[in-house]
């Protein structure tokens, strides 16, 4: 698939997604909207991708929404703009397969709105995050008022939104905003060790352990346990059940097919 704004590629079982507008920090504008729904979508169906990874070129993972669009969008269009935006943020959440920000630099607005899309967040210890959309008048858009919140907790969130500052990695880190941080210049490395780890387990019980967390979080706890009995009587009925199972009998590692 022919891309301008990102560039993609397949490694074994993982895909790499890559944000590719270095000169303008990664900034989403609707062309990359686009082109990033295509290819999550082309990443979701391919049978070989067991997770995928979205990164940056250059200095920033994203600096959020193109800025130089907002001058021209009427209110109606700032809506269409935000809606689409935050399709695309559902729609990686929403896929079946596990997803990794390897945050390399800048993770700002929608940028850090679509990491915390992603189920994990990996970041260099150069990366800054922060949501400083408050700075131009306006506020968070691509669904950061929520998913930071549920991530960070209200306080340092509302911290987060109401000032504008960026955070260091580390800070993050301490926050749960990221799960590890590491030096740049292992930072593709232990991305790659990590989604290499998680590739090798059943895509069935990955699917299912993201289904259960997000639909669980939206729900009642009651519910979200009732979803997760449900869930374990599904996965019992697996091939993947049988050979995790076996394998430990037979003490060798198993081979998981996603069947
Ligand atoms: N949009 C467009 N262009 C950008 C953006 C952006 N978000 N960020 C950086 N750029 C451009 C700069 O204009 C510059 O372009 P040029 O070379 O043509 O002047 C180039 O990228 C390099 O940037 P800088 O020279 O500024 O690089 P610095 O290292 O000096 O600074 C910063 C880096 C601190 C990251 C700085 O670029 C910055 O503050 N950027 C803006 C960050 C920001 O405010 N992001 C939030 C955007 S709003 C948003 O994401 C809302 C999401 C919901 C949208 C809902 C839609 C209605």
């Amino acid at each position: 698939m022919e891309f301008e704004t990102i560039e993609t590629k397949k490694e074994g079982n993982l895909f790499w997604i890559t944000l590719n507008r270095p000169d303008k920090l990664n900034a989403l504008n609707a062309k990359l909207l686009e082109e990033l729904h295509r290819a999550v979508s082309e990443a979701e169906s391919d049978p070989d991708t067991r997770v995928i990874i979205i990164t940056g070129k250059g200095k920033a993972f994203c600096a959020g929404a193109d800025i130089t669009q907002f001058n021209q969008l009427t209110p109606a269009d700032a809506w269409k703009f935000s809606k689409k935006g935050r399709e695309i943020m559902d729609k990686i959440e929403a896929l079946s397969k596990p997803t990794i920000a390897m945050i390399n630099g800048y993770a700002l607005g929608g940028g850090l709105e679509l990491a915390l899309a992603c189920d994990i967040r990996i970041a260099a210890e150069e990366a800054q995050l922060g949501l400083p959309e408050i700075n131009l008048g306006i506020y968070p858009g691509y669904g950061g008022t929520q998913r930071l919140t549920r991530v960070v907790g209200k306080g340092r969130a509302l911290e987060m939104m109401m000032t504008g500052d960026r955070i260091p990695s580390r800070d993050a880190e301490r926050y749960g905003l990221v799960n590890r941080v590491v030096p740049l210049a292992n930072l593709e490395q232990e991305t790659r060790k990590l989604a290499e780890k998680i590739a090798k387990k059943s895509p069935i019980s990955l699917a299912l352990i993201k289904e259960v967390v997000n639909k669980g979080l939206d729900s009642p706890l009651p519910s979200g346990l009732a979803l997760e009995s449900v869930g374990w009587g599904v996965v019992f009925s697996t091939e993947d059940k049988k050979e995790g199972v076996n394998a430990f009998l037979e003490k060798r590692e198993p081979t998981f097919k996603g069947k």
